[in-house]
């Protein structure tokens, strides 16, 4: 209990009136920051204002963290090597409810809140989908009042800061914390340390029994950042807990001073590296070490701090199981599977078979890729000279396991070495994904068709052998960040037409539905619609100086670049729609601006390829006196949440064209559907869950199904066929490799082309007829304002099931078993 002062303390900083909020900017501005206002920067007014916000949040934390020990509560921790979390100020002000107060107070001051939010740098610590998914459910397990922690990695470096040049991918680093990072606390009290090589050996412990232990060869110290998740006007607070590595000793005194000054650094220099940025490329052996120890790292100080935790409140490490649920955000942290069983063992001197039951009870898995190169796969060399005690281990659990599957299922051999752990090839190596599913209580897909294809394909094996600990968890996104703070005129509307209690619970939105059918409505819904593109319009041309035609149809497509996504069917499409407007075959084209975003791994080359794709089309749209009055084509450089939060609500037309039965879920989807968009897309991921809601007249369907692709490849797929088979096609192909788009360029897309007609393994050729009819039915359909806006009314209306909320509600019924309020 906190003693009657800190109460009053506590209180005190939880005050938001506005007089309190300005006196207390000033004093952060004179204390924290040192400045006076008239000369003081926007940055250093954001920093000011951040540290007033921050002070109302830890008066929530304090108190929740107060109630949680006084309940005992049973602990999500939720492990991710990302965390997309976007900025934090205008979203930390939404949920505790002190927007309107705080802008009151800064404008007493003459200083404008808008643009001190602009300047906030975005920790961009995830690459897309898996990262925002992640920081999604923070939001909700906090808006849901469930005891959880968030650990990851806290990346010097997050995901690279994009340039266009000359229509090419340029990457700069992003140095987010430059100026400082308000919305963390380090705790270095709560440090702990990780091992990484060296070997093992056996020894007689005080009770005569044998036992191992790992003699490493280096040690890394891991420091914990604290950064507080507040939920939904509910005065509940989380933390997210991001490690930074740094050296047990920064500094060796002794080699200093025989005068080899680089070598006294060279530890620390080493061991920062690991949290120094986010997912190096791994196509180097050192590369893939890197991403191993970073795996491992953050791993293992999670679980030691958990057991830190558990050992504060408790008596031992039994009932750990009873206190903890831990859930694999993809396969990255799997190796926490055999890491708590070492811990168990090795630390906490449990046997085997009680570690074992503890660790199976702890540990839930999501698999968010079917993409086989996503599943990670370790060498033996790298792995067993990172990690020697954890090879053991998992060769023993991989006997046991083993020895299980061959009473189940008697003389099959080859079912076995499907199954193993233990991958044979030229080199043996550890299939991590089996790992999670071996070591987890349950395992989950992200959308129905994603669990369905793990079930029936990926871990089919896994699946036969013990159905019951699969299930489906179809993803969702938080509509506090994705509706009412990027879209407050929207969410003002709906406010005024069915009330609140949609911030809580989305489906309350299908109280819209009744609205269709009322013109004033729909002239209210067209206008903030307008206002959104607007918006939109007004952001690019203050960054690319481009002028946008918000009466035209916004057609967007904003996702990482992945030949899988197909932004090169889109561009295609474009293609396909200059030449008949050139030709004239089409005559009452629908005015469209398709805005493209999105970022490229630095080591795909295809994927940087269909980037200058896209600026290439755009560039010849763009140029084009009678084309364009009918088309627009925008590249939106360095996407990123903030980017997102403009172009979801300005959206008319949402892209979710990926080759079925690729794309786990997606989840831009759900977010450009909560905003109105209507879509067209595959039988792919949610977009089948999301037709499904919305009526499959709401929906621009297109492409072959997965078991029709499926169907195809069995019997040897020619995308030449297609190409014969279609003039329009042939006419687009043949003008990309002849030249004709490309100033006379005939190799710039020859490695792109020559992959379509002679691979095309994500059926680009084979799905472009019907993707350009069913655009062509998009276009017209835009025409008719009055049913468009029921169309994208209806796709508001029927998106609640898309709410992170639901999602984190079921992860706690069936998985987690913890009690949501
Ligand atoms: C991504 C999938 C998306 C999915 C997100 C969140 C990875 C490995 N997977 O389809 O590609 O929406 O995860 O589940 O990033």
């Amino acid at each position: 209990m906190a003693t009657t002062q800190q109460s009053i303390a506590i209180q005190e900083a939880a005050e938001t009136s506005v007089e309190r909020l300005q006196a207390s900017f000033l004093q952060h501005l004179t204390c924290t920051v040192g400045r006076l206002l008239e000369v003081s920067t926007d940055t250093e007014r954001y920093h000011a204002l951040a540290h007033v916000v921050r002070d109302l949040v830890m008066a929530d934390w304090i108190r929740t963290i107060q109630s949680f020990k006084e309940k005992d509560v049973r602990v999500v921790s939720y492990l991710s090597a990302e965390f997309l979390l976007g900025p934090h100020l205008m979203n930390d002000m939404l949920n505790l409810g002190v927007t309107e107060n705080c802008r009151q107070a800064l404008d007493g001051l003459g200083v404008s809140l808008h643009d001190l939010a602009e300047v906030e740098p975005e920790p961009g610590l995830g690459n897309g989908g898996l990262g925002r998914l992640a920081a999604c459910y923070m939001d909700s397990m906090s808006t849901l009042g469930v005891p959880a922690c968030g650990y990851g990695l806290r990346y010097e470096f997050g995901i690279f800061r994009q340039e266009i040049r000359d229509g090419w991918q340029v990457e700069h680093s992003d140095k987010w914390l430059q100026f400082g990072n308000p919305w963390e606390i380090p705790v270095s009290d709560a440090s702990c340390q990780v091992m990484f090589g060296g070997r093992t050996e056996t020894y007689l412990d005080e009770q005569k029994v044998e036992r191992w232990r790992w003699i490493p060869d280096h040690i890394i110290a891991g420091v914990p950042y604290d950064t507080p998740i507040p939920g939904y006007r509910n005065n509940v607070v989380n933390r997210l807990r991001l490690w930074k590595a740094e050296a047990v000793d920064s500094f060796d005194f002794t080699v200093f001073n025989t005068g080899d000054y680089m070598g006294a650094v060279r530890s620390k220099i080493e061991s920062e590296t690991i949290s120094k940025v986010l997912y190096p490329n791994d196509d180097t052996e050192a590369g893939k070490r890197l991403r191993l120890q970073q795996q491992y790292f953050f791993t293992s100080c999670s679980l030691q701090d958990m057991l830190r935790l558990h050992l504060l409140q408790r008596e031992s490490v039994h009932d750990f199981a009873e206190k903890w649920t831990v859930q694999l955000n993809d396969t990255h942290p799997s190796i926490g599977i055999a890491e708590l069983m070492r811990l168990l063992i090795d630390v906490h001197g449990l046997d085997w078979n009680e570690a074992w039951k503890i660790t199976q009870s702890t540990f839930g898995y999501t698999n968010h890729t079917l993409l086989p190169e996503a599943l990670e796969k370790w060498p033996f060399h790298i792995f067993g000279a990172l990690l020697p005690r954890h090879l053991q281990i998992i060769l023993e659990i991989n006997a046991q396991f083993l020895r299980e599957v061959a009473v189940m299922f008697p003389n099959d051999k080859a079912k076995l070495a499907r199954m193993s752990i233990i991958g044979e090839g030229s080199e043996k190596t550890v299939r991590m994904a089996y790992l999670a599913v071996v070591g987890s209580k349950a395992i989950n897909g992200v959308a129905k068709l994603h669990t369905e294809l793990l079930e029936q394909g990926t871990l089919h094996d896994f699946y036969e052998a013990f159905p019951e600990r699969f299930s489906n968890k179809t993803n969702g996104v938080t509509p506090r960040r994705w509706l009412m703070l990027s879209n407050p005129p929207l969410a003002a509307l709906l406010d005024e037409s069915i009330g609140e209690g949609w911030h809580r619970d989305l489906d309350e939105l299908t109280k819209l539905e009744k609205f269709t059918g009322d013109a004033a409505f729909r002239e209210r819904w067209t206008k903030t619609q307008v206002q959104a593109k607007v918006r939109l319009a007004e952001y690019i041309k203050d960054k690319m100086g481009i002028a946008l035609q918000p009466a035209s149809m916004f057609d967007a497509q904003v996702k990482r670049i992945h030949e899988y996504k197909r932004q090169h069917l889109n561009a295609l499409h474009i293609l396909a729609l200059y030449c008949q407007i050139k030709n004239g075959t089409l005559k009452d084209a629908t005015p469209r601006t398709f805005l493209f975003g999105g970022k490229a791994a630095p080591g795909y080359k295809m994927a940087k390829l269909i980037i200058k794709l896209i600026c290439t089309v755009g560039d010849l749209v763009n140029a084009d006196p009678e084309v364009r009055k009918f088309l627009h084509v925008v590249f939106v450089p360095d996407y990123s949440v903030s980017v997102g939060q403009r172009i979801y609500p300005a959206a008319d037309l949402s892209e979710q064209i990926s080759t079925a039965g690729k794309e786990a879920s997606g989840t831009g989807c759900m977010k450009f559907m909560m905003n109105g968009a209507v879509a067209i897309g595959t039988l792919d991921g949610a977009n089948i869950e999301i037709r499904d809601a919305v009526g499959k007249e709401n929906f621009f369907l297109f492409g072959l199904t997965a078991p029709e692709i499926d169907a195809i490849k069995q019997k040897g797929y020619r995308p030449r066929d297609f190409y014969e088979k279609s003039p329009l096609l042939r006419e687009v192909l043949d003008g990309l490799s002849l030249g004709t788009f490309t100033k006379g360029d005939r190799d710039l897309f020859k490695p792109l082309l020559d992959d379509l007609f002679n691979q095309d393994s994500y059926m680009v050729l084979a799905d472009f007829e019907d993707y350009t009819r069913a655009q062509s039915e998009a276009g017209k359909a835009y025409q008719d304002r009055q049913h468009w806006t029921e169309m994208s009314i209806l796709n508001t209306a029927r998106s609640g099931t898309f709410s992170s909320d639901r999602a984190i509600r079921e992860y706690c019924a069936d998985i987690w078993k913890v009690p949501t309020v």
